[in-house]
């Protein structure tokens, strides 16, 4: 994960002192862009622990549709405990968008001149695997968690505001566009979790998994993670694991925890750091 490295090398170097909503204060830099090509291995930090399993539960969490931490806790994944309110909810954050995008559409219908609305949800997901099935070579492929009607109910505005897919020289890569990116405690979680997307969508729909490419907004280091990034950068790294699908999935709501496998995953011991809320 040299990519990582040298994001955060560049974010020391360049980057503009910046106040934020958290009061923290962070090195900043607006606008970076870094492509982990899975051919190279599954692209997970190897200088510091990752807690794999929230990485896992985290994304099954968000394809179920689901935005209760219960099913977190139940797991032993504690990393959106912050912003949940005191029954776990979080508001209409990622699940909700990805998988009942609400909508309210004007029908053909009239009523004393006025339009008639038709209200529904959308299902990104299923609509996204089945665009793949019908129309692979589109360049339409996307899934917003950026819903401006619904931002003020969600405990925090989705980080992950889209993603793109397109499969091109018979490979699924895929894009994410990130607002704004805690580069020492989220970013590596964040990588891990869209390769594991990819990975997924690229399985359910019998591609090859290509690139994962990551378009940051701010991307900033906060001060006080500032000597913890010092110290993983003195680490070497590691050769990237691979991820193993244990058996073959039909339906991308089916995967469980168990059927991933990271092998030869080596690290660092962990660096621990406060999360900023
Ligand atoms: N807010 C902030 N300030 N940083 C984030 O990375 C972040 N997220 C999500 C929403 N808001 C955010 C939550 N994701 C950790 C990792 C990911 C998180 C939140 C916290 C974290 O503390 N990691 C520790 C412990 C790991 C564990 O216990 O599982 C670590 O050492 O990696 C961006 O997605």
């Amino acid at each position: 994960m040299k990519q990582y490295h040298d994001l955060l090398r560049h974010i020391l170097d360049n980057g503009e002192a910046s106040s934020d909503r958290t009061a923290t204060g962070t090195l900043s830099y607006f606008g970076t862009q870094t492509r982990y090509p899975l051919r190279d291995g599954f692209p997970l930090v190897t200088t510091k622990r990752l807690h794999l399993k929230s990485i896992v539960h985290e994304l099954l969490w968000f394809l179920s549709g689901d935005t209760n931490i219960k099913y977190l806790k139940e797991n032993g994944v504690s990393i959106w405990d912050e912003w949940a309110d005191e029954t776990g909810n979080l508001g209409p954050v990622y699940g909700a968008q990805w998988r009942n995008f609400p909508s309210l559409v004007a029908t053909d219908k009239q009523k004393d001149d006025h339009p008639l609305y038709h209200r529904g949800s959308i299902d990104q997901i299923s609509n996204l695997i089945e665009a793949i099935k019908k129309t692979p070579d589109s360049r339409r492929l996307i899934v917003s968690a950026w819903n401006p009607a619904e931002i003020e109910n969600m405990a925090l505005p989705p980080c992950h505001t889209m993603w793109q897919v397109r499969i091109v020289g018979g490979k699924m890569h895929l894009q994410l566009y990130q607002r704004s990116a805690d580069m020492f405690l989220g970013v590596p979680f964040n990588i891990a979790s869209y390769a594991l997307l990819l990975k997924m969508l690229a399985h359910v729909t019998g591609y090859e998994a290509g690139d994962f490419i990551h378009t940051i907004g701010d991307a900033h280091i906060y001060s006080n993670h500032v000597d913890q990034v010092n110290t993983q950068l003195q680490r070497e790294h590691f050769p990237l694991p691979s991820l193993k699908i244990r058996r073959t999935v039909s339906s991308i709501f089916d995967f469980k925890f168990e059927d991933f496998e990271f092998e030869n995953y080596q690290f660092h011991p962990s660096i621990k750091a406060p999360v900023a809320v």
